[in-house]
């Protein structure tokens, strides 16, 4: 074969090669992208939720409330970072000139935070910030963050659930109407059963005719037992029955639901008083929890109600529901601030796996970490 030749079919064989790298490289491409790893933004799975929520709760004799991360969050909690480091950060980018304290001060205000929390942060902001770090978000962000952390440290470490040392646990749960009680019941009840936890549900909102069939939803989603004796409208003997039964069998946990009411109606406390008093005929330390349920969206107003709830039962726990939903998150802070007592679980949507056990550093950090997303 005469060079001329040979130089001919090596150029032929090049020019295939390139042809079929050309041709599969958009298969390739396709085919390593399946391989990567999901990014932590994407949405889980119910099933991978429901045993990271398992998971999450083992973990709570450990006294460990703040230490894991909880990947959904960031995107959950989306709105309540627009609302706080979102605006803030816009405040910054958009104007020309420095965003003047009052500024920031009132986006500190209506996202909830509490007027003693943000009369602190202002006072960080104004004292002890040079002027170039007044001008820089990050550094404010800095003073809101540590701020947040610093209120959310100062209550003593407790566990998750006081649980009982024998005999059944028994958990109360209260709130004005809407707030997510029944629904939250339903999370919680799903949660513990999956752990093997023989729990009861009692159906103690005796005031609607149709509490106790929406009780018997949830409780069948999450397969657990309803206690709802058919004609009694006494909250207290629905309580009184139900931790009664569950001791005899040898139950491990007992759910009390309660009538949604406003903590301005007298009479109505008192029942809630008579209802937690009557428990303890039972067993002297129940109920374990009394633990109130907030809507994020109603804010400082809820925040009011909770004082008089704490005031009429001794809360033991706050769970803050719709925090998907609401673009006043700053009330956890605020909660935390003036109440002096722990938020346990967040409501992160309606559906039975959308409860998260409550982290601060987890919630600071999903309201933060996105902020280079919203400018
Ligand atoms: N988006 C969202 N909705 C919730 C959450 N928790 C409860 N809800 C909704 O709030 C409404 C009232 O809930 P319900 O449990 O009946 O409140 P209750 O009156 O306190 O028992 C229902 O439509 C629930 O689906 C939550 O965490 N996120
Ligand atoms: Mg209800």
């Amino acid at each position: 074969m005469s060079e001329a030749h040979q130089d001919a079919i090596y150029y032929l064989i090049y020019f295939v090669a390139l042809l079929i790298l050309a041709i599969a490289t958009p298969f390739l491409l396709k085919a390593f992208k399946k391989k990567t790893p999901p990014s932590v933004l994407q949405p889980e799975s119910p099933s991978e939720l429901q045993s990271e929520m398992q998971a999450k709760s083992l973990q709570d004799s450990k006294f460990q409330q703040d230490s894991s991360t909880i990947h959904s969050e960031p995107r959950k909690l989306q709105k309540t970072e627009q609302q706080i480091f979102g605006r803030l950060k816009s405040l910054f980018s958009s104007n020309q000139k420095t965003p003047a304290l009052d500024e920031i001060e009132e986006i500190l205000y209506t996202s909830d935070l509490g007027p003693a929390t943000v009369e602190k942060i202002m006072s960080v902001v104004s004292n002890e910030l040079s002027k170039s770090e007044k001008n820089n978000f990050f550094e404010i962000q800095k003073v809101i963050q540590s701020e947040m952390q610093s209120i959310f440290d100062s209550l003593p470490a407790t566990p998750l659930v006081k649980w009982a040392h024998e005999g059944p646990t028994v958990i109360m749960i209260v709130g004005v109407n809407g707030a997510g009680k029944t629904t939250t019941i339903g999370k919680l009840s799903s949660l513990w059963a999956l752990e093997g936890k023989k729990v009861l549900v009692a159906a103690g909102d005796t005031f609607r005719a149709a509490a106790g069939s929406q009780l018997k939803v949830w409780t069948d989603r999450a397969q657990v037992e309803i206690f709802s004796p058919p004609n009694v409208s006494d909250p207290s003997a629905v309580a009184f029955d139900a931790i009664q039964k569950a001791k005899a069998r040898g139950d491990d946990l007992v759910l009390l639901d309660t009538a949604g009411r406003l903590p301005n109606q007298a009479h109505l406390m008192d029942e809630l008083k008579k209802v937690k008093r009557v428990m303890t005929k039972v067993i002297p330390d129940a109920p374990h929890e009394v633990w109130i349920v907030l809507d994020a969206n109603s804010g400082q107003n809820a925040l009011a109600q909770a004082k008089q709830f704490h005031e009429a039962l001794g809360l033991s726990g706050v769970v803050l529901t719709k925090l998907d939903g609401t673009s006043k998150g700053g009330v956890a802070v605020s909660v935390v601030h003036d109440l002096r007592v722990p938020i346990k679980w967040i409501g992160v949507g309606e559906k039975i796996q959308d409860l998260k056990i409550f982290s601060s550093q987890d919630f600071i950090q999903s309201i933060a970490s996105r902020e280079t997303d919203l400018a």
